[in-house]
């Protein structure tokens, strides 16, 4: 079993589709071992997506990861990373598989509904962004 993190982001959360995201997770065969429902503020928003940070969008996706509440989940499945990055789809929604979380709740590239980790690595330091060891449900 492998972990990664998943983030319903904040247009997801207002629209009152974070119920309907997490229902198509577990849907996918995602087991949740973690979640929370917070408000990253600027100074989290910017360090998380500090890979990002000389480019055109960065302002803006800081901008709006900080714009309301966000949903951080710790999902377990077996190759979890490339599993949940085929369940959400490609980044725009426009360009995402049918059926994906984001061509069924993307609004945008940017409000794109929810974001994934990109490898395992990622997957780790992500993971600890949001939750710490107790957190994480031995199930
Ligand atoms: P993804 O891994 O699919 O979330 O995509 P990226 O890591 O490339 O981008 C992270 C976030 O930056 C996206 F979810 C949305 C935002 N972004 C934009 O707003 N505009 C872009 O052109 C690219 C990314």
């Amino acid at each position: 079993m492998n972990r990664t993190l998943a983030i319903i982001k904040p247009d997801a959360v207002a629209a009152g589709k974070a119920g309907l995201v997490l229902a198509h997770l577990e849907k996918s065969g995602f087991t949740v071992r973690a979640m929370r429902l917070t408000r990253l503020n600027p100074e989290q928003a910017r360090a998380f997506y500090a890979v990002h940070t000389e480019r055109p969008f960065f302002q803006s996706l800081v901008s709006f990861m900080t714009s309301g509440p966000c949903v951080p989940l710790v999902l377990e499945a077996d190759g979890a990373v490339p599993k949940l990055r085929q369940t959400i789809g490609a980044t725009d929604p426009a360009e995402a598989a049918e059926g994906t979380i984001r061509a069924l709740y993307a609004e945008s590239k940017e409000r794109n509904a929810i974001h994934a980790s990109d490898s395992d690595e990622n997957a780790d330091r992500e993971v600890a962004f949001f939750f710490s060891e107790s957190d994480l449900l031995a199930l």
